[in-house]
């Protein structure tokens, strides 16, 4: 029959074809001459990790290095293979009986490769699933080889890290601006061990006890039954929990204020928030709080520029992260400890240091700088270091211990027990970006996605037929020492400790130590949160909440609600207020800082060559905006009038006063109350008007000034003409070192 007759041609064809194979010249065969066809394009080797950006040193979990780069498990050779290395000559056909007839059960690859996409996803984080990593590297001062004997800390060691910063309420694809807590968690690979520094850019946290995570969590997530909103804790749940548990309103306020919107990834502070043990080589223990200090300072977006960002750019915050460090504007943190007397009432100053919702303000225990943090690689591959990298506060070197306090206690449960699911088993520290770079010889063995060979009998200790392998360190062979604190013998209880129930005194110590733009801020997120919120006994209960923090908060955000302000329940704190605390008042470097410049082909364009130049040579970036895409003139365009937008830089340079398109804005003829025509381009007046509303500090020079004079902006505060071109970038630099201009926000509190 004629389907058999085809049958025998197909085989009849084929066979030739594997006679082709088998000869070695055949085109793309290695050795052989390049093949003709144009496409695809000749086989090529893997692309090479991108220059200085290989996966951290790996150790096989015996200790022995892994020696391979670590894409050689995925990427080698020219051609593309099954997973198990067979050669294939069509991924783009199912193996079908004819052209039109039913696929085969047969067909392996089509299987295989079906089978492995729909597994590519593993459960994203139940916190923090949005993030954003890279590595760097820190090097210590030795400034803390007093109070600990941590070998990464010692004078001039430096040590790999790889940092994963995070949102806490989102999903993985949610958008990077909103109002949230942001996580800084720390891997440093230290060559005794791995140690986890998995802290928030906050520093104190919304529960004291472990156990309630669960419920502040459910609370801040968006509502199960319709699963809205996302990533964020303006509605019910979040404020009911707040409101009904005071404890949450300290952490509750530093989300309300800028905090909670911060410019970059490379402006947050971070911080341990828990109290921490250290211990030195002659045994000696201190307590202690961890900070992370940026040298760019500690900057946020205005509430406008966030929620624009969610629409304009929602990965704005991962974008600047590698931009910065792929433009050499290597982002930088100082690493500082707040030292504490190990006494046993655990206390400094009257303030609970076990306590996570309490802070030891910076002018009672000064942060001291141990050392600094570079962040200077991207990650080759998002979802192999980003999305697998596993943290642990448990991951502790010797010299570092924990305290008592009940929320880290949970929390050394907690991370090991969420990778199981999530990296799917107990072998997750096998992982490349996960392995220590110290010599791993450990005796666990075996479990799913084991891929060490262990070698030997007797993974037991003792043993004789491993000749006693591995063995135990000694005090002076850099062991891991629990120290032994004394355990007071009490009895079980499940209770806190009575200075567990000041929930107010910190939050009106945080109140107080803002300044009015800030105190302005908060008071408008507050307003916002609560204004969508949808029971009123949820509001009332909340402003009872801020009646007991500050009066005048509660006054100006019951104003905004339209409610009544009720009287505090509790005394008011006397407290002293810590400047350190407040976000205004000093003066940055602007490094990695983004300058918009608009231009036309009739503006000073040899003046824009010379700010361009100026502007890169000032460690920051220009952003070129034009009215069309391509060139003007010799200047490459980055930006259309269309594409840019004032949220993606920090400042606005004016060259030129470009005429509105004509085909950009409807007819305007003064009747039908319409506005008169105007000479400059509206959607430059609308950058404008954007970074003045936003206290970017705003430049212009020869034909830019009609721009300012058209948006009225001309001669306020912020706003500079300057002579010469090359004037203008200095100017509006000097205005950026304090981040904003601040007095352009009105604040209606003192
Ligand atoms: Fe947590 C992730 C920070 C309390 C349970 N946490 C996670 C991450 C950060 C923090 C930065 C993301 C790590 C990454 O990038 O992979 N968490 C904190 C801070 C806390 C805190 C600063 C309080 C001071 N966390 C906390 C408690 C519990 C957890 C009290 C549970 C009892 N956290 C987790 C977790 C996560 C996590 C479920 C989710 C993914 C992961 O661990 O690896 O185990």
């Amino acid at each position: 029959s004629k389907p058999a007759e085809a049958v025998k041609n197909a085989v009849k064809t084929a066979s030739e074809k594997i006679t082709d194979i088998l000869t070695p010249d055949v085109p793309g065969a290695p050795g052989s001459a390049p093949p003709t066809v144009e496409e695809p394009t000749t086989p090529h080797d893997p692309l090479p990790p991108k220059k200085e950006q290989g996966a951290p040193q790996t150790r096989m979990p015996t200790g022995a290095e892994a020696g391979a780069p670590t894409t050689a498990n995925g990427q080698q050779g020219a051609f593309l293979t099954t997973a198990q290395g067979t050669r294939l000559r069509d991924t783009d056909h199912s193996l079908k009986a004819g052209p039109r007839g039913p696929v085969l059960l047969q067909d392996h690859h089509l299987r295989e490769k079906i089978t492995h996409f729909d597994h590519e996803r593993i459960p994203e984080r139940v916190v923090h699933a949005r993030g954003a990593g890279a590595h760097g590297v820190f090097t210590a001062y030795g400034t803390a080889e007093g109070v600990t004997r941590a070998g990464f800390l010692k004078k001039g060691r430096k040590t790999e890290v790889f940092v994963r910063f995070s949102t806490v309420l989102g999903s993985r694809g949610s958008a990077d601006t909103v109002r949230d807590t942001r996580g800084f968690a720390t891997k440093f690979y230290t060559h005794e061990g791995t140690f986890d520094l998995v802290g928030n850019n906050i520093p104190v946290f919304f529960i004291q006890d472990a156990i309630k995570f669960p419920d502040i969590i459910h609370a801040g997530k968006p509502h199960p039954d319709r699963e809205i909103p996302q990533s964020q804790s303006a509605h019910d749940t979040f404020w009911d929990f707040v409101s009904l548990h005071t404890e949450a309103q300290h952490h509750a306020l530093w989300n309300m204020s800028d905090r909670g919107i911060p410019r970059s990834y490379r402006t947050m502070e971070g911080f341990g928030v828990h109290t921490f043990r250290l211990v030195n080589e002659a045994g000696e223990t201190a307590l202690a709080k961890f900070h992370w200090k940026p040298r760019l300072g500690v900057h946020s977006l205005t509430w406008e520029e966030a929620q624009m960002l969610g629409g304009v750019d929602p990965d704005f915050h991962r974008r600047d992260l590698y931009d910065a460090i792929e433009a050499g504007a290597f982002p930088e943190w100082e690493l500082g400890i707040q030292v504490f007397p190990d006494t046993p009432e655990e206390t400094f100053a009257g303030i609970d240091l076990l306590d996570p919702t309490k802070i030891v303000p910076e002018e009672l225990a000064p942060v001291q700088p141990v050392g600094t943090l570079t962040l200077n690689r991207t990650p080759t591959n998002f979802f192999a270091e980003t999305e697998q990298v596993a943290f642990h506060l448990g991951h502790l070197p010797p010299g570092i211990d924990v305290t008592n306090d009940p929320l880290l206690q949970g929390r050394l449960f907690s991370y090991v027990d969420t990778q199981l699911t999530r990296l799917g088993g107990p072998n997750f520290s096998q992982i490349p970006i996960n392995r220590p770079h110290a010599p791993v010889n450990d005796m666990l063995r075996d479990g799913f996605h084991q891929h060490a060979v262990h070698a030997g009998v007797a993974p037991y200790r003792p043993n004789s037929l491993d000749g006693g392998n591995p063995f135990p360190a000694g005090d002076d062979e850099q062991a891991f020492l629990d120290v032994p604190v004394t355990v007071a013998e009490a009895p079980k209880v499940r209770a806190n400790p009575v200075s567990f129930d000041d929930h107010f005194s910190q939050a009106r110590l945080f109140w107080l130590s803002m300044s009015p733009v800030e105190k302005e801020h908060i008071i408008r997120a507050y307003t916002f949160e609560l204004g969508k919120c949808y029971h009123q006994a949820i509001k009332e209960r909340q402003l009872q909440g801020l009646a007991n923090i500050d009066p005048v908060l509660c006054a100006q955000v019951a104003t905004g609600l339209g409610l009544p302000a009720p009287e505090p329940t509790v005394p008011l704190a006397d407290v002293t207020p810590s400047p350190a605390l407040s976000q205004v008042g000093g003066e940055w470097p602007s490094d990695g800082r983004t300058i918009g410049i608009v231009v036309d082909p009739d503006a000073d364009l040899d003046g824009v060559v010379q700010v361009r130049e100026a502007v890169f040579e000032a460690g920051m970036v220009p952003l070129l905006i034009a009215p069309h895409g391509g060139m003007v003139g010799n200047l490459p365009v980055q930006r259309t009038f269309a594409t840019g937008r004032t949220v993606e830089f920090d400042a606005l340079l004016l060259a030129g006063a470009p005429a509105p398109a004509p085909d950009a804005i409807p007819a305007r003829d003064g009747k039908a109350g319409r506005p008169a025509p105007v000479a400059v381009d509206p959607r430059v007046l609308l950058l404008v008007e954007e970074c003045w509303r936003h206290a970017k500090a705003i430049g212009a020079w020869g034909t830019g000034g009609t721009v300012l004079e058209q948006a009225g902006v001309a001669g306020s505060p912020g706003v500079v003409t300057a002579g010469t071109a090359v004037e203008a970038p200095t100017a509006v630099r000097q205005l950026m070192a304090v981040h904003r201009v601040w007095e352009r926000f009105p604040a209606s509190v003192a």
